[in-house]
């Protein structure tokens, strides 16, 4: 598939060996799995999305920056910045100028392979987000793994009953998506039946479709901790102020 040959090509051009010295393994990645234990109020992870393919173009007017520091200062427990380009418009330069702010920064990209959680590392992420309708539990159990060595994160996305055994000690938070990936239709109850069935150790986030704060209180008061928005902010001409508001 596209993902597969997208990673083909970067690796021929930037080989594992370089990314490696990036400066950002320097730094020591934020963890959001902390903030999420301790803090006592809902978490926000706030996206920065250009498009997707159910809505088209939400808004490529904003710049990265602005929009991401609005985000910061207003109180976001975490950034998500998309970088996968063919369908959402975005890229790991995107993530990068993201990193100028000094909280969580989630990379959100279809990741089949180990090296794109290198490039995530290496771009100054602190987390990485691994799809469970597109991976086996065996390469989840896998790239988490790898993610952890790299001192990362990982959010664990499920949507159905069926995918709860992809969830691994190497997970540290578990999402669930909201918008089923094949008809975008968004259930909030659907989350909340399926929350009960998590284990109880680890954050869980609620993905998508929220839009309205009546919903994130009353997913808040179910047991989520964080709520991965994008949409809702980014559809303003200002989503820093969206987000604020
Ligand atoms: C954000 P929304 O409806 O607030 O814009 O949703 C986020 O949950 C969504 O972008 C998302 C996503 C994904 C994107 C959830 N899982 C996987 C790409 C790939």
């Amino acid at each position: 598939d596209y993902k597969k040959q997208e990673v083909v090509r970067n690796m021929a051009e930037m080989p594992a060996s370089r990314l490696m010295k990036s400066p950002q393994f320097l730094r020591t990645p934020y963890s959001l799995k902390e903030r999420l234990l301790t803090q006592k109020a809902p978490g926000i992870i706030a996206e920065f999305k250009r498009r997707s393919p159910s809505k088209g173009v939400i808004n490529d007017q904003v710049p990265v920056q602005a929009v991401t520091s609005a985000y910061t200062l207003g109180g976001a427990s975490c950034l998500s910045v998309l970088t996968d380009t063919q369908f959402f418009g975005g890229c790991l330069d995107d993530l990068r100028i993201a990193r100028a702010n000094e909280i969580p920064i989630l990379r959100k990209d279809f990741i089949i392979e180990e090296y794109q959680i290198l490039e995530a590392r290496a771009a100054g992420a602190d987390l990485i987000l691994l799809i469970a309708a597109c991976l086996s539990a065996t390469r989840v159990r896998e790239l988490a793994a790898y993610a952890k060595k790299l001192g990362l994160e990982t959010l664990l996305e499920i949507h159905t009953e069926a995918e709860l055994d992809r969830v691994c000690p190497d997970i540290d938070l578990v999402g669930i998506n909201n918008r089923n990936l094949k008809t975008f239709e968004v259930d909030i109850q659907h989350s909340i039946r399926l929350l009960a069935l998590l284990p109880k150790d680890r954050p869980a986030i609620a993905e998508s479709g929220i839009n309205d704060v009546k919903v994130t209180d009353e997913l808040f008061r179910a047991g989520f901790k964080g709520f991965l928005i994008g949409e809702y902010f980014m559809k303003n001409q200002n989503p820093g102020a969206a987000f604020n508001s």
